[in-house]
């Protein structure tokens, strides 16, 4: 008997594979069905205090090797995705659903947080340090100075289980000066990595989506290195109270199942769940499993983290 079911904080899920914020999670009726479907949980797309537009179109592409985006942050506004999630977890009271959000400024995150600190809502936050894409905002999790003062500032007044989404990370010390700050702070997961910022793909002569002449987030199998790399950095030094969510390249249940062996408790699809729709979840797990089955694991424990080295 072989399970894929996981657990966040004290939170249980049937199983460790969801989308990624962005993917699938726009309106209630994707989010409904990513919920319907063998993933086990969802996370709702990025919200922000109001509605936006984003930015325009053409502004996701998939292409053979993953994705680019410059999708700028288009949502319904947090009202939007929290009287769902409100209504939903009545309805659903035995599932746990991710909320993810940030404000266009750090004071608009703070409104953010504390309009969910004074709901019922039951479920897990995720904010998200690391979108690469609206004009003019750099990704928040690239400066430690700013992710450490508004970490610092959340903390004083939400008791909330919350978690935030990384942009991936390519040298040792700033692994080293990330993990000091979130090890401070009562995390309850870090999610790596969001896409790799700024990538440009290119079609004969042209650029493939509209905003920033073409530059976007990269997805898909081009960052599985990348992902990771983060996940086990991450996992290597961070107080082993703060759990990783794993998400970058995950196109077969062999991918889901590296991320697990480099410290994840949960995988998300976003580049795949784009390109194949909520069918994917059902295929990666049973590819999981089978895997899982050959190596005679029944769970993740089994082998969660126990990447090998070389001596
Ligand atoms: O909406 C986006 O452009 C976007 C976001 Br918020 C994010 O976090 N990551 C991404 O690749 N795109």
């Amino acid at each position: 008997m072989v399970s894929t079911k996981t657990q966040i904080a004290s939170f249980e899920f049937d199983n460790c594979l969801m989308n990624a914020a962005g993917v699938a999670c726009m309106t209630i009726e994707e989010l409904e069905g990513v919920k319907n479907s063998a993933a086990g949980t969802f996370v709702t797309k990025t919200a922000t205090l109001d509605f936006r537009q984003g930015n325009p179109e053409p502004r996701y592409q998939d292409v053979p090797l993953g994705s680019i985006n410059s999708m700028g942050l288009p949502n319904k506004g947090l009202d939007y995705y929290l009287d769902y999630l409100l209504d939903l977890q009545e309805k659903e009271p035995n599932r746990t659903f991710f909320l993810s959000l940030v404000g266009m400024s750090p004071e608009e995150t703070h409104t953010l947080l504390k309009k969910v600190q004074e709901s019922d809502f039951r479920g897990l936050t995720e904010l998200n340090l690391s979108c690469p894409n609206v004009p003019g905002k750099p990704q928040i999790a690239y400066d430690f100075e700013t992710t450490d003062r508004i970490l610092a500032e959340v903390f004083a007044y939400f008791t909330k289980p919350l978690g935030i989404k990384l942009p991936p990370y390519f040298d040792i010390v700033h692994f080293d000066q990330a993990t000091a700050i979130f090890n401070k702070y009562p995390l309850k997961f870090v999610n790596c990595v969001n896409s790799i910022g700024n990538g440009l793909y290119i079609e004969d002569e042209s650029v493939v989506i509209r905003p920033k002449n073409g530059f976007g987030g990269i997805g898909g199998e081009y960052i599985k290195p990348t992902a990771l790399a983060n996940v086990h950095a991450f996992y290597q030094r961070l107080n082993p109270q703060i759990q990783i969510i794993g998400t970058g390249g995950v196109l077969t249940g062999r991918d889901a199942f590296e991320h697990i062996l480099c410290g994840a408790s949960m995988v998300q699809v976003g580049t795949t769940l784009h390109k194949e729709g909520v069918g994917a979840f059902e295929r990666i797990t049973n590819e999981l499993k089978v895997i899982m089955a050959e190596k005679g694991y029944e769970s993740l424990e089994d082998f969660r983290g126990k990447l090998r080295y070389i001596d």
